[in-house]
């Protein structure tokens, strides 16, 4: 059997229990072929200015059968790479937000440099017949940069966040360079067949890609698969971690606090692709036009912290600061507060336990490539008296979860009057909707994902075989 060999910005050390989903899963197949994990060690080296930073040595660590094969960077590469190219440029533009890019020309070149140096790194750690999978929109030419130094091995690639359509994708300046690093790839997979539509159109437009048939298109001589795998959770892991005291205790305490009321739960990092204004101002909306809601209805919102020191993430902190602020002015009373706003981060090991004690789940990202809060919301809940979940029509998670109150979220009466439905909603029709989504979720979890693409992976054409790759 082939060793895997997984790579991602960030390595978790799988032998830890608050990684999440990914994480485990991940974990998992590694440990079962004794595997290699490559990425960033998350350190910043700061050098003085003007003085070139040695270039970082790899820190090996083994977990198991598992190796942690880390880098660090340096304070220009980070800035450039992550905070720039990554979260400055891509991050935005994938989630239709050309308003927020900061097209700043250096950072491709930092994007770039580091690739090289993670391939640089990376290629003296393969072996023939590895199977490389490589996660995320931080690492789109990697593949690009090993096979110009020879690397052969099959290379699949998954991207976790939303493809916009070609004409989104091509206000990148260097867009029709990224997209060629694609076909460095063999296997090239996305969260929902709306992304997956997205690349069919942008590579027949704009590299007159030929469809072979069976998701292999041939472009720059070079031939790859691509195809829709939504991610899942570890339905089984999730469903134990709310049998934990804290988790037991955060809901027993939630549910008794808020005896008289009922809950209508957020969780998301803080990130302006998550809607949490427009969640807000549905909520407000809701207040207004359904009074019997005021005083009975409170809404927690969770934000953790998230790329703080990304520009563009400031102003969504004021402003929800600011709306949340307004909503308890407006419509609070002397015992009750409408919205229970935490900028931090709940322990891993109680969430369950929040979002069991949640009526409704408010999940409405204004673009998400998947969200796996709706599965984890879903996966919590007690089946014979679970919750809503509300969940925004551009979540890709909204393609698996029918049964979901699915909602526009740019649409702030129409939200409410959903949001309104879900808490008038009688057991019997939460109960039908909860058995299909546990169902959904349950059959396509994050091992089924895993299992999915590893196969296709292994099914495509080996790479040794097409042309030689010349460098970008
Ligand atoms: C990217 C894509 C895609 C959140 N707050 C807390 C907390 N979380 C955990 C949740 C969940 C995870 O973070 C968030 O996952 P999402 O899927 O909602 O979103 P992104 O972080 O944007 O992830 C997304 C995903 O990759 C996987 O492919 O679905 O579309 O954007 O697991 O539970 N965890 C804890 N405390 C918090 O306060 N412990």
């Amino acid at each position: 059997m082939s060793r895997l060999v997984v790579v991602s910005n960030r390595v978790a050390d799988p032998r830890k229990t608050a990684a999440g989903g990914l994480a485990v899963a991940l974990a998992e197949v590694l440990n079962n072929t004794g595997g290699l994990w490559f990425g960033w060690s998350g350190k910043i080296v700061e050098t003085a200015d003007g003085v070139t930073p040695p270039e970082s040595p790899v820190h090996k660590q083994h977990a198991g059968p598992v190796t942690l094969a880390t880098v660090d960077l340096s304070r220009e590469d980070h800035d450039a790479y992550y905070l720039g190219y990554a979260n400055g440029v891509l991050w935005p533009v994938m989630h239709y937000r050309l308003d927020l890019a900061d097209f700043d020309a250096g950072y491709i070149s930092g994007y770039r440099r580091v690739n090289q140096m993670f391939a640089r790194k990376l290629a003296p750690l393969l072996q023939p017949d590895d199977i490389i999978w490589i996660h995320d929109y931080h690492l789109i030419p990697l593949a690009a940069e090993l096979r110009a130094m020879g690397c052969g091995q099959r290379i699949g690639f998954f991207l976790h966040i939303p493809l916009p359509p070609p004409l989104i994708m091509a206000a990148i300046p260097a867009h029709d360079w990224l997209m060629r690093a694609l076909f460095a790839y063999d296997l090239v997979g996305f969260q929902s067949h709306a992304d997956l539509l997205h690349f069919d159109r942008y590579v027949q437009a704009e590299a007159h890609a030929e469809q072979l048939g069976n998701g292999r298109y041939r472009a720059f001589s070079r031939t790859l698969v691509a195809g829709a795998f939504p991610i899942g959770i570890d339905v089984e892991e999730f469903i134990a971690l709310g049998k934990n005291p804290e988790s037991v205790e955060m809901h027993d305490r939630m549910r008794h606090d808020y005896a008289k009321r009922k809950l209508l739960i957020g969780v998301d990092r803080l990130d302006y692709s998550k809607g949490l204004p427009h969640r807000m101002r549905a909520f407000r909306q809701l207040l207004q036009q359904y009074p019997e809601n005021r005083n009975l209805t409170t809404l927690i919102q969770i934000a953790s912290p998230s790329r703080e020191t990304v520009l563009a993430y400031g102003g969504i902190l004021r402003e929800l600061e600011s709306l949340c602020g307004s909503i308890n002015g407006d419509f609070g009373d002397l015992d009750w507060m409408p919205v229970r706003y935490m900028h931090r981060t709940v322990a891993r090991k109680r969430l369950p336990g929040l979002y069991r004690a949640g009526h409704v789940a408010l999940v409405t990202p204004l673009r998400d490539g998947m969200n796996l809060v709706a599965k984890e919301f879903i996966a919590a809940q007690d089946p014979a008296d679970p919750g809503v979940l509300v969940l925004s029509r551009f979540a890709g998670a909204a393609e698996q979860l029918k049964e979901a109150i699915l909602v526009n979220p740019y649409d702030t009466e129409a939200t409410a009057q959903a949001i309104q439905l879900a808490l008038q909603m009688p057991l019997k029709e939460r109960r039908r909707r909860h058995a299909a989504l546990l169902a959904t979720i349950r059959r396509e979890d994050v091992h089924w994902w895993c299992q999915n693409f590893l196969a296709a992976l292994s099914e495509t054409e080996a790479a040794a075989s097409g042309a030689p790759w010349l460098r970008l």
